[in-house]
């Protein structure tokens, strides 16, 4: 049974897929994957999150104001949308994180909900114990997510058909996977969560 469980998907947004700033490699590819888990997130009635990096033009996180990135998902922005193709239901509880221009946050435990309750409060309060995560980049914002989570109790669950890597340094996203899981993360897929469905 999954009654307790939830969909997160973190950051499909313009700027991390190919002609966007910030770009992650196939980002674009998750897309139609997540679309088929938010079939079946939908057809078990459960709840599905998406998380957006949401930040001030101004911010430590950038690059030219201290950080190490070039702008990207600035509020309000074409590239901060989420991909026109990721097919989100009426009912996704969007929820945006680097808000604050000093902090360097990655972790969607670190958003909030757009009326302002914190992710962690919000899990609670749907008494959600278990998320199944994917989207962009496994080795910043999914990593972040997943440990985060594992840290908060909740059990979490890798779905590593829909996640994809930015890489700064080669083979980042595969070290970020096995410390996904050496932390206690599960790794599953589209075809593994069918059959025991
Ligand atoms: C992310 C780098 C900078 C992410 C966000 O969503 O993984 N990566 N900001
Ligand atoms: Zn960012």
């Amino acid at each position: 049974m999954k009654t307790a469980s939830a969909l997160l998907i973190i950051d499909v947004q313009n700027d991390f897929c190919p002609g966007g700033s910030l770009p992650v490699r196939e980002g674009d590819r998750v897309v139609p994957v997540l679309n088929r888990y938010i079939e079946l997130f939908r057809e078990w009635k459960l709840p599905v999150f998406a998380s957006r990096d949401w930040h001030p033009a101004i911010t430590s996180h950038f690059r030219d104001f201290g950080g190490i990135w070039p702008a990207h998902c600035v509020q309000g922005s074409e590239g901060a949308r989420f991909h026109r193709d990721l097919a989100l239901p009426e009912e996704t509880i969007v929820i945006s994180k680097g808000l604050d221009p000093n902090r360097d946050d990655y972790s969607a435990f670190q958003a909030a909900t757009e009326s302002g309750m914190p992710f962690p409060a919000q899990l609670e309060a749907m008494a959600v114990r278990k998320l199944y995560v994917g989207g962009l980049a496994t080795d910043y914002c999914v990593k972040a997510s997943v440990l985060d989570g594992v840290r908060h109790g909740l059990e979490m669950i890798l779905l590593e058909d829909a996640v994809r890597g930015v890489d700064l340094n080669p083979g980042d996203s595969a070290k970020a996977i096995e410390e996904m899981v050496r932390a206690g993360a599960v790794l599953m897929n589209f075809s593994k969560m069918r059959a025991d469905d």
